[in-house]
């Protein structure tokens, strides 16, 4: 099938999420376009089947916001009838659904084909932004209109049911990780730069934002470094970076942690971690713990939105109410000292993030994409 891929090109989980897709979809025989502002962060690999489409902004001095939506919608509609693409999948409600049904009215006015879109949430889109008021009724509309919808949790998908008054099925289907490509050795040059005398690693990957709590992960850490020797990784940039480093200097644990901002490779810092933290408001679903359990790596999170779908409490993780410092605190300490039991859990770890693996997940999509094939274009 030739298929329309419209994403966050950032390092945000819904961008990963659907650039790995499309990766994915391009290895099996189908022509992939991307339709972004930028080239997506891990679209790093050269493929015949993939094409990359970026969305021109043209500026004008009138213009205090610059009508990215508007642009997007008119790539949306050239793509699709230059490339004759079977189906546009938009990730992340906002703004790609409402564009994307801007472009279904114009390419069927212009030709009469029904292009059809497929609308997948990622979190944010419904639980923060979409619900705001300003844009709610948008959201609301375009995810209707949209010929299918996808949700990443079921914990989204119920979310997204009491928020919104959709009255079309949402499917889920869950994220996925390539395992084979987290489940590396540790580069020990790198580990012993790390941690020196041998400590125990924690990692925490975000976007830095209210949502993700940062500053918990650092008075977590605060208290497993009274209780050991141990290092932490913060990897990733955003607006609550400079109030963190405040807060890792105040609780003097500043010499044991490396802010090293936004990280392509995160296969090999998770390689040698030992625990990964994920103390959020909220999460559909948990993309970065999933890829971490990939590597091997115990997650402490909360247990909000769609995480208890993925981590199994006391197995591969453990998860307490949001805020709850002294719980995650106690819980990466008593791992942490229980080397037997450590290298249990993260081999169970592993384990269940084998049954998100991507060869499970991309017949889901590709079965539900088969539902929207043209009588007189085969779907391969
Ligand atoms: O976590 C973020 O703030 C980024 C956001 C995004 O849209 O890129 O992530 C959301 O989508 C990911 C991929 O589906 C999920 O794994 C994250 O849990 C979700 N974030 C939230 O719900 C806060």
């Amino acid at each position: 099938m030739r298929i329309g891929i419209v994403c966050y090109p950032t390092f945000g989980g819904s961008g990963v999420l659907a650039t790995e897709l499309g990766k994915a979809l391009a290895d099996e025989g189908h022509q992939v376009h991307f339709i972004t502002y930028q080239q997506p962060v891990r679209l790093n690999v050269f493929n015949t089947n993939i094409f990359y489409h970026e969305v021109r902004v043209p500026t004008y001095p009138l213009f205090d916001y610059p009508p990215y939506e508007v642009a997007l919608a008119s790539t949306m509609v050239d793509v699709i009838i230059n490339h004759d693409l079977d189906l546009l999948h938009v990730h992340y409600a906002i703004p790609h659904a409402s564009a994307a049904y801007m472009a279904k009215q114009i390419v069927k006015s212009k030709n009469g084909r029904n292009i059809p879109v497929i609308t997948t949430l990622h979190g944010t889109d419904i639980t923060l932004v979409g619900k705001d008021k300003t844009y709610e009724p948008v959201v609301t509309f375009s995810i209707n209109e949209s010929d299918a919808i996808t949700a990443v949790s079921q914990n989204l998908r119920e979310e997204t049911y009491r928020s919104f008054p959709i009255i079309k099925e949402i499917e889920v289907i869950t994220n996925f990780v390539d395992v084979s490509r987290f489940n590396k050795k540790p580069f020990d040059a790198f580990k012993k730069v790390i941690a020196p005398e041998g400590e125990k690693i924690l990692v925490h990957a975000s976007n830095f934002r209210k949502v993700k709590r940062v500053d918990d992960v650092v008075k977590i850490f605060a208290e497993v470094r009274k209780a050991m020797p141990a290092k932490l990784l913060m990897v990733g940039d955003g607006p609550e970076r400079p109030a963190t480093e405040e807060l890792a200097r105040e609780l003097g644990v500043i010499d044991d942690i490396r802010f090293v901002g936004k990280q392509e490779q995160m296969e090999e810092i998770l390689a040698v971690s030992d625990l990964f933290l994920l103390p959020s408001e909220y999460e559909s679903f948990g993309l970065a713990a999933l890829e971490a359990m990939a590597a091997r790596v115990v997650v402490i999170s909360s247990n909000a939105g769609g995480l208890p779908e993925i981590v199994i409490q006391g197995k591969t993780g453990f998860m307490a109410n949001v805020g709850d410092i002294a719980a995650m605190s106690r819980d990466a300490i008593d791992i942490l000292k229980d080397n037997e039991r450590l290298e249990q859990m993260k081999q169970a770890a592993f384990e269940h993030a084998c049954s998100f693996d991507i060869q499970h997940i991309i017949p889901q999509y590709e079965k539900l994409y088969s539902r929207f094939c043209r009588m007189e274009v085969p779907c391969i």
